[in-house]
């Protein structure tokens, strides 16, 4: 072999070691998907997240969702307890133009958002606990919390007519609101009040709105008032200022019912009963589905305890060991009742 051979038997040795490395090279180039764009999040929190459990569940279920993703991304704002400046910060923040989704929870948020929606046509919403049908900016969640209060107006009934030591003759319930809101009013007061009626149909119910979701100190007045008045069970739904009425029924030695999530152990023994909403899961599921662009927007879902979003907590020892046996085998009954979806409320147009 002449020199000169042997420099093309070089080449051609080193393009054959080098092709294999570049076809593989630009056939990954070819077929590799391209890389995923930035998929930015914000939770818009109306009012604030510690001591109001469906906050907490929004904030964790997105950011469950948002961490199977590379490209996904969340940003939590606090918007405070001042309503009145809701929309602004809602402007504010769409107008940044920076998140493909912004994702909220209470029913009054669709209505505040919607003129924000018409400023900003390209700018998407998932708001839980709330509903609003066919707009196409939103997917809504509605939870329904006609069970979910029917299922405490049920307990309250069986505790207020049992002998536990803080249960008094009186067919009185009470209930303290933070404030008054169509899915308020329309499910969750006419649900305690048949929860109630299902027992004894000569419950009645003692009823108080605060006025805001804060003022614990009112809440334990308005409780008070209403121990004094003959209530020895309180249905709280008061965000932060569900701390005053707990008070209130732990001075006392009267029960307090509880909503949205398993909280028996802010008071063992006095919450005897806590009906949950599975916000964590909504919010991860659809937060997901977001990502991958198979939410539908323009929808609004309402689910129910046989679809598992709605429930009630009784395996927790803080019930089972609190609450006495006959009481919770009554409670058994209808939650299997419930959950199998042989019984069923449906909730009215709101
Ligand atoms: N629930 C809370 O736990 N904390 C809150 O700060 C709070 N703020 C609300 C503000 C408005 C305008 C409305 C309509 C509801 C609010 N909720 C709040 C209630 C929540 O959405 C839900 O109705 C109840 O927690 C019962 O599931």
């Amino acid at each position: 072999m002449n020199r000169n051979s042997k420099a093309v038997l070089s080449i051609l040795l080193l393009v054959g070691l080098l092709l294999p490395g570049l076809a593989f090279a630009g056939g990954e180039s070819e077929t590799a998907p391209a890389r995923a764009e930035p998929f930015n999040i914000a939770v818009f929190v109306p009012g604030v997240v510690a001591g109001s459990p469906l906050y907490e569940q929004m904030v964790e279920g997105t950011e469950k969702a948002a961490a199977e993703y590379d490209n996904a991304s969340v940003k939590v704002l606090e918007a405070g307890f001042n309503q009145a400046e809701w929309e602004e910060k809602m402007t504010s923040l769409a107008a940044t133009g920076e998140y493909d989704l912004i994702v909220t929870s209470n029913p009054a948020m669709p209505f505040i958002s919607m003129p924000v929606a018409e400023k900003f046509p390209d700018q998407k919403w998932l708001n839980l606990d709330g509903y609003l049908d066919g707009h196409p900016q939103f997917a809504t969640v509605l939870y329904n919390q006609m069970e979910m209060t029917y299922m405490d107006g049920y307990l309250g009934a069986l505790v207020s007519t049992s002998d536990m030591s803080g249960a008094n003759p009186d067919l009185k319930a009470g209930m303290v609101v933070a404030q008054e809101y169509p899915a308020l009013t329309k499910l969750m007061k006419p649900g305690f009040e048949m929860g109630l009626k299902a027992i004894n149909p000569g419950f009645s119910l003692d009823y108080r709105v605060i006025g805001n979701w804060y003022d614990a100190n009112k809440a334990a007045d308005l409780a008070n008032s209403m121990i004094d008045a003959g209530a020895d069970v309180i249905l709280t739904i008061a965000g932060g200022a569900n701390q005053g009425v707990i008070q209130a029924c732990q001075e006392r030695g009267k029960y307090v019912l509880y909503v949205d999530a398993n909280d028996y152990d802010a008071a063992p023994g006095t919450i005897v009963g806590c009906a949950v909403l599975n916000q964590t899961q909504a919010a991860y599921e659809r937060v997901k589905m977001a990502v991958e662009g198979t939410l539908e927007f323009g929808k609004a879902v309402i689910v129910h305890t046989k679809d598992g979003y709605v429930d009630f907590a009784d395996e927790d020892p803080l019930y089972t060991n609190n609450v006495p046996a006959d009481i919770r085998a009554e409670m058994d009954d209808l939650l299997e009742k419930m959950r199998s979806g042989d019984f069923h409320l449906e909730p009215p147009q709101l």
